[in-house]
Formats: structure tokens, C-alpha cells, sequence
């Protein structure tokens, strides 16, 4: 090896000091199995960052992988493992796919520094190491990562709003639309009964007179909690308008869809709602349609079936199930 060969000391070379002021803490993981180096790299960056040192590849995937790391710095000098396949491995989980990674270079080790490059490594730096460039190239990469971050979580955030009722939380109509398609198409392959529910809440309009639109919204949010509570995690509810929901249930056949269905109801009719803003609880109540899908069958034509049923359920007086 390199180093044993030349004797060299791989430790970092204090040039003069001059921070640049700005404000980036990362948590980095050093692969390194040469002490000297190692604790030389924690000297220069450990005042600014969170640096864990891990001489043993193996150990390091697996915490890569499971502790949220900023940045690796992977030193191509290890010799307990390949530190190009780490280096793959890492670009490969899916966990730690986005992570940096900052190579350790021997001297003259251009096939190693070429290699990591082809494989995705973001930086590299040349031994002997300088100080200077150590902390600036863990900065920007570190930087950059939180930077990625920030957009990745502003992405999540955006492509769940999308998808979301803000009121209720549960599903909106635009993804229910999107996702009964796929659903029902999903039922024909399966060969499983796919139900479906269309709840209404009774004289929501008197709630909204009598105690003001805010009462209402509060209901609402109640009223999508409770149902929450009597629903299993293969069903899905969506939110598809004022004070009207929908509840699609997988491999779930009519006379379960509807044990289902005088569950939600009883469970909303037999407990009245306790809402800041009305001095006694409130009677709230709700009419279902229950429909299992036929085959062929599109979205819009079961919708409108489970919406008959429905509107029968609010012709017979209401607070009832009908399939
Ligand atoms: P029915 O038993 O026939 O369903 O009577 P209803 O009063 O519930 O039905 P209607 O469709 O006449 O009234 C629904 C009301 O829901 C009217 C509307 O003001 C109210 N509404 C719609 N969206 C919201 C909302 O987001 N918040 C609140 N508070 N009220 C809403
Ligand atoms: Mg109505
Ligand atoms: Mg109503
Ligand atoms: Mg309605």
C-alpha cells in the first residue's frame, strides 16, 4: 500500500487558517481505517460538523443506510473492503441514493479517482489532504445535500396537499377519480368484489344556520375522524364534496360493505358531536349507499349507482344504510 510503502503521513496539512464564517452543520460519516487520518479529519471538521468515524465498510453501509448521515467521506486507502464497491453500494440503496460522497485519493491513484467518479461519487480530494479544502469540500457538499433536502420535502409536501382535503385530511375527489380507475380495473384482474360507500351527512345545511359555518367545518373534521376510527387500512376515504364522502373497500363484497356501512352510520348517529362553540353536543347523522362494483363497470357509473342508493336511503327518513 501507498502509504506503508512511502512511510507518508496521512494525516492533514495545516496551511494557514481562514474560515469562511458561514453557517453549515452536517453529520458525516468517515470511512476510514487509518487512525491517523481519521482523527486528523475529525481535528479539522469536528468543530463544525457531527463526525463519526467508521473503519469497518460493512458497519458503515449498514449505518449509512439506517442514521441520517449529510455526507460520507469514503477513504480509498481501506483495506478491510473494496472502497469502490462501498461507494456503489451506496449509489444503490435506495436509502442512501441521494447521500454525497467525498473520496480520500492516494496520490497518483487516478484509476481509483476515475472509477468513484463513474460511479457517482460527488467530490473528491487528493492525499495529502489540505485543510482549507477538506472543510470547504464537506461544506458544499453538505450544503448542497440540505439544499436537496429542502426541495425533496417541499416536493412530498406539495404532491401530498395535492392528493389531500386540507379540511379532513382524507382523500380528495380529484385523487379519488384518478384512483377508482385503477382500482376497479385492479378488482377485474383479482377477481375480488370491490364496495363502495356514499355517506351524506342528514340536514347538514340546519348545522351550518344554526351554529355558523365554522361549527359546520368542525363537524365535518369530526365526522372524518370517526369514520377514520371504524375503517380498516385498505380502505380508502375521500372527501368529494361539502359534507359528502366516499369510502372505496378492496376484496370486500356487499353484505361486508355493508355490516361496514351500519357500523360509520351507528358510529356517527349513536354518540353526539362535542363542538367548541355550541353550549350542548350535537345530533349529527348520516344516510349511506352501498354498491359493489360490476364488472366492466367504469368509475362514473358506479359512483352514480352508490349515489341512487344513496338518495333512497335520504327518501326513506334518513340516519339509514341502503344497497
Ligand atoms: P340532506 O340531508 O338532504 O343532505 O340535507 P343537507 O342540508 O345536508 O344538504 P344540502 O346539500 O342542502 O346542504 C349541504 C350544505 O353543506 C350546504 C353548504 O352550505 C354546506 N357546506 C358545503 N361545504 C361546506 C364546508 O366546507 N363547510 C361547511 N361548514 N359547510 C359546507
Ligand atoms: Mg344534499
Ligand atoms: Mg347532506
Ligand atoms: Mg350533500
Amino acid at each position: 500500500r501507498l502509504r506503508e510503502e512511502t512511510g507518508q503521513d496521512f494525516g492533514v496539512i495545516d496551511s494557514t487558517a481562514a474560515s469562511d464564517g458561514s453557517e453549515v452543520r452536517g453529520r458525516v460519516l468517515v470511512i476510514e481505517d487509518y487512525e491517523i487520518s481519521a482523527e486528523a479529519i475529525r481535528e479539522t471538521l469536528g468543530d463544525q460538523h457531527d463526525i463519526q468515524i467508521e473503519p469497518d465498510c460493512a458497519h458503515a453501509l449498514e449505518r449509512a443506510t439506517t442514521e441520517s448521515f449529510d455526507l460520507v467521506i469514503v477513504s480509498m486507502a481501506v483495506e478491510n473492503y473494496d472502497p469502490l464497491r462501498f461507494c456503489s453500494q451506496i449509489r444503490s440503496t435506495e436509502e442512501t441514493r441521494q447521500l454525497p460522497i467525498l473520496t480520500l485519493v492516494d496520490e497518483g491513484d487516478s484509476a481509483r479517482l476515475i472509477k468513484g467518479l463513474e460511479l457517482g461519487v460527488s467530490d473528491y480530494l487528493m492525499r495529502p489532504l489540505e485543510r482549507h479544502e477538506l472543510t470547504a469540500r464537506t461544506r458544499t457538499q453538505i450544503r448542497r445535500k440540505h439544499y436537496q433536502d429542502r426541495l425533496r420535502s417541499n416536493y412530498q409536501r406539495s404532491m401530498a396537499m395535492a392528493v389531500t382535503d386540507s379540511l379532513t385530511g382524507l382523500f380528495n375527489r380529484r385523487y379519488l377519480n384518478n384512483h377508482l380507475e385503477n382500482l376497479l380495473s385492479h378488482r377485474e384482474d383479482e377477481g375480488k368484489p370491490l364496495s363502495m360507500l356514499i355517506l351524506d351527512i342528514d340536514h347538514f345545511k340546519r348545522i351550518n344556520d344554526t351554529h355558523g359555518h365554522g361549527v359546520g367545518d368542525e363537524v365535518l373534521k369530526q365526522f372524518a375522524q370517526r369514520m377514520g376510527l371504524n375503517l380498516r387500512g385498505v380502505d380508502l376515504a375521500a372527501r368529494i364534496g361539502g359534507e359528502e364522502f366516499v369510502v372505496v373497500m378492496p376484496s370486500t363484497d356487499l353484505a361486508l360493505a355493508e355490516g361496514i356501512a351500519e357500523r360509520l352510520r351507528r358510529a356517527v348517529g349513536d354518540e353526539p358531536f362535542k363542538v367548541n362553540g355550541t353550549d350542548q353536543p350535537l345530533e349529527v347523522t348520516c344516510s349511506i349507499g352501498v354498491i359493489t362494483a360490476r364488472s366492466g363497470e367504469s368509475p362514473k357509473e358506479a359512483l352514480a349507482r352508490a349515489d341512487a342508493a344513496l338518495y333512497e336511503a335520504k327518501h326513506r327518513g334518513r340516519n339509514k344504510v341502503v344497497k
